[in-house]
């Protein structure tokens, strides 16, 4: 049914770079072919349930400054509108995914129990709406931050039964995940951290954290679920310290847990910004070790040092995730979700609808840059040459050599290596002549 939210809005087209109006796709093209494949393909976008539909405008001075049919979002009559609205919008957008959390899709009725049974209620809802307009799940999560019984951790929490709360959420939204053809499921472990150490056993909650994640991974091979496990990084907020820092913080968790063929990351750029790295760092390391699984595409704002969660609006920052991503593969199962929420004063549908539409052209911008960069080859080429000293046979035998070995060599030779150029600015006038 329609709530009339979104009436008067037609849907986006792609009309060119030279289309009128705002609510126009002027770089993102679905069926245009990038290096062999859909653009619809290679990106794979996702609508965050939460941030779109959920999120009321608050911020932590400040209630609610949006107004929707569906609020107060208290009853499944209006959990079932904002699903309506939802898709609604997802057919606007041409939008092939979305993502949520349990507490975004059903109203919260208090127990278990009772949760349990409106999400089973609001997912079946969800199914029939995505069978009928084609529009996936990319990946399901729980919300084990919001209500007060996390406020010490899910599974790192010093009560047994809040981790038994904890193992039973994320056993309930697996399932529905599962239930909705999910091609992915996520864990973000936002109070899996500490606000201070007077009062944390920090080695026993990493190891209740790791024996977690390992009944998840047996648990997704119990009942079939093909998707990939995905753990999501961030350093910081709202736990003062995250176990999961960072990419490689959650590599060397996964590694020590025994879940690295099992379980790869979901990165999200504005948490790369808050660990102090760029995104296309936390993408490389991720694809270094073969553990990229998705992406979050929302940037935070670059003076206030919170997680402000906005649409990407720079091609340059883009276009080199992208190139990362291309270069080692493309998203696989995941895709690019936009984590990402309008702005508190932005009170009307079609902000909503533009803040999308910018979002998809601008990465539709930073992937045709990412592929152009790649078809010319320039960067790869710099690097063969930069590391090519490394491919004659000397060079290759001093790896499995020692150092006494190495040590009398040089003195042999009389090694002195002669310092080359980095020619970092002719690398980035390189990139720069692409996006
Ligand atoms: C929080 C965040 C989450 C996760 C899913 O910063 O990014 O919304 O993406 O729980
Ligand atoms: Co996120």
């Amino acid at each position: 049914m329609s709530t009339g939210f979104f009436d008067g809005i037609a849907p986006i087209r792609y009309a060119g770079p030279d289309a009128d109006g705002d609510l126009a796709f002027r770089h993102y093209n679905p069926d245009e072919i990038v290096l062999g494949k859909r653009m619809e393909d290679h990106l794979r976008f996702a609508v965050a349930y939460w941030h779109s539909f959920a999120w009321e405008g608050g911020d932590p001075f400040g209630g609610s400054t949006l107004e929707r049919p569906w609020y107060p979002q208290d009853s499944m009559e209006r959990a079932k509108a904002k699903a309506d609205a939802a898709f609604e919008m997802f057919a606007i957008l041409g939008q092939p995914y979305y993502c949520w959390h349990d507490a975004d899709i059903r109203p919260d009725q208090g127990d278990f129990a009772a949760n349990l049974k409106t999400l089973n209620e609001i997912t079946d809802y969800l199914g029939e709406k995505a069978e009928k307009q084609g529009t996936k799940l990319l990946w399901g999560t729980a919300n084990m931050f919001s209500h007060r019984r996390w406020m010490s951790g899910a599974s790192t929490n010093p009560d047994p039964e809040v981790f038994a709360f904890a193992a039973a959420t994320v056993k309930s939204c697996m399932d529905a995940t599962h239930k909705l053809g999910g091609e992915n499921y996520v864990l973000w472990g936002g109070r899996e951290g500490y606000e201070t150490l007077l009062n944390t056993d920090l080695s026993q909650e990493l190891d209740h954290m790791g024996r977690f994640l390992n009944m998840v991974v047996e648990y997704k091979h119990k009942i079939g679920f093909k998707g990939t496990i995905l753990v999501e990084p961030k350093p910081q907020e709202p736990s003062k310290h995250q176990y999961d820092f960072d990419a490689a913080t959650c590599i060397g968790f996964l590694r020590k847990y025994g879940l690295e063929g099992e379980v790869k990351l979901n990165l999200e750029q504005g948490h790369a910004i808050l660990a102090g790295h760029s995104f296309e760092h936390e993408i490389a390391v991720a694809c270094a070790e073969g553990m990229l699984g998705s992406i979050d595409m929302n940037r935070n704002d670059y003076q206030s040092g919170w997680d402000t969660d906005q649409f990407p609006n720079n091609v340059p920052e883009v276009a080199l995730a992208y190139y990362h991503i291309l270069k080692s593969g493309g998203l696989g199962t995941g895709g690019t979700n936009f984590d990402a929420k309008i702005r508190r004063q932005s009170l009307d549908a079609e902000d909503l609808i533009a803040g999308h539409v910018g979002a998809m052209d601008i990465c539709a911008r930073g992937l045709k840059a990412a592929a152009a960069m790649i078809e010319d080859g320039g960067l790869e080429a710099n690097l063969k040459a930069r590391y090519s000293g490394w491919e004659t046979p000397e060079a290759q035998a001093m790896l499995s050599s020692d150092l006494d070995t190495i040590t009398a060599q040089v003195l042999a030779k009389g090694t002195n290596p002669r310092p080359v150029s980095g020619r970092q600015e002719r690398l980035e006038n390189y990139v720069n002549r692409f996006v």
